[in-house]
């Protein structure tokens, strides 16, 4: 594994986490101390593309300064009441985003994870209070190559070994079928105690698995046909990540149930959010579920102005152009290591061709070296997914930073 040379301070640095922190991640060997825009610097200075944005949390850019200046403005007046007592910040919050996405109601929540476990439990509570499904025989569809977050619930229908092995036992009630297979889910939901199909447009973990054009729309209409609603987890394809305020914008299909997350910040601080209209939202009743912060003041300030950034400057929309021309790019370098990119708008991945397993690693390394974050998932994908603030000139800069990389690949 292509080792890089790090400074004395930051292997400083890497050794106090290592020595005091759980092991539960292994970084690119670098120690970032400040981020604006695409950029991030490290303790020594360096600066760095950032091509993982945070798993798509930054979309707006790092530090973006309005979303700031909301946050300074809002944590000296006030951070947190509880749920326990109204704030003169959520009804306004809650209008915007409910208008925004075109549905009844928000949940408020702080982490992905949280709001996709809300939404498990919305679906099943409007299961057997709207649905009739006997009592704890509600099903949920998921698909192989999933990722929703790594709470014990929602690693019970992971299919990732790493995600569960030794974490059981695991809650009951998921039946997994093949991503991109309308024909599995047409059979899956044949089932009778079916209740939802939960699912993400664009597998991101799974290394950014677009399925076929039509896909979303198809499921959508045999979940409907069922009366089996639709949960679509938008925490990372979602806030025009994919060229679209959703991805599901890219079908015209409307989820039942709508997970977001990540962006939703714009990197601040954990704020999720899980929309749905009355007939489901309404299934769930005073002190049934919460969350301390969800939904607090300093959350309500900074996604509100996370969401209008989104929109004002129009970043589903250079999403689109800049993806076109990354994925363009990168094709143009007819590499014989790269075996092929895929994407949507600003998320995208390369798919290494080697045979060194740590091929992929040994690149991402390269290109730190030479100015440019990313990480590999999955062994021989690399997730090139930029904040969506980004130029034409700055993706031509990257491509050749990922073009001068390459040939690292050579000798190994
Ligand atoms: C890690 C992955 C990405 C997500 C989707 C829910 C969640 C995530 C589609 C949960 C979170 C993060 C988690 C982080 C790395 C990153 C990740 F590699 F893990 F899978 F982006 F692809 N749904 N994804 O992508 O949201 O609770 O984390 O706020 O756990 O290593 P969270």
């Amino acid at each position: 594994m292509h080792k890089a040379p790090i400074g004395a301070l930051a292997k400083q640095f890497i050794e106090q986490e290592e020595k005091f922190s759980a092991h539960n991640y292994h970084p690119i060997p670098v120690v970032i101390k400040r981020a604006e825009n695409v950029f991030m610097w490290d303790v020594d200075g360096v600066r760095y593309f950032d091509f993982l944005s945070g798993y798509s949390s930054v979309n707006q850019g790092h530090c973006h300064p309005k979303i700031v200046s909301s946050c300074i403005q809002q944590v000296q007046e006030l951070t947190l009441t509880s749920r326990a007592f109204h704030h003169h910040l959520f009804g306004p919050y809650a209008a915007y985003i409910t208008s925004l996405f075109g549905y009844d109601k928000v949940l408020p929540m702080n982490t992905g994870v949280e709001a996709v476990e809300t939404a498990i439990k919305l679906c099943r509570k409007w299961a057997y209070e709207k649905k009739s499904i006997p009592s704890n025989q509600a099903k949920i569809i998921v698909c192989e190559g999933n990722f929703h977050g790594r709470t014990s619930g929602v690693i019970s229908f992971s299919t990732d070994q790493e995600s569960t092995r030794n974490f059981g036992p695991y809650l009951p009630g998921f039946i997994t079928i093949p991503y991109d297979d309308c024909e599995a889910l047409e059979a899956a939901l044949r089932d009778p105690h079916v209740a939802g199909f939960l699912v993400e447009p664009i597998q991101g973990e799974a290394g950014v698995v677009v399925p076929k054009d039509g896909y979303l729309r198809t499921a959508a209409k045999l979940c409907r046909d069922k009366q089996v609603l639709l949960l679509a987890d938008e925490i990372q394809t979602g806030l025009g990540r994919t060229g679209k305020r959703l991805a599901c914008d890219h079908e015209n299909v409307r989820p039942d149930i709508l997970i977001l997350g990540k962006a939703l910040s714009g990197g601040l601080l954990p704020v999720s959010a899980v929309l749905a209209d009355d007939e489901i939202m309404l299934a769930i009743k005073p002190g049934q579920h919460g969350s301390t912060y969800g939904g607090n003041p300093l959350a309500c300030a900074i996604a509100k102005t996370a969401l209008t950034v989104i929109e004002e400057e129009q970043l589903a929309e250079n999403a689109t152009a800049r993806g076109i021309q990354l994925r363009e790019g990168i094709n143009n370098l007819n590499s014989p290591h790269i075996k092929l990119v895929r994407g949507k708008g600003l998320l995208n991945a390369i798919i290494i061709a080697h045979p060194d397993a740590n091929a992929a690693w040994n690149l991402c390394i390269e290109m730190k070296a030479k100015g440019l974050l990313a990480k590999p998932t999955h062994g021989d994908k690399i997730r090139l997914a930029p904040p969506l603030v980004i130029t034409a000139t700055q993706i031509e800069e990257a491509l050749t930073i990922i073009h001068d990389s390459l040939p690292v690949l050579n000798y190994r």
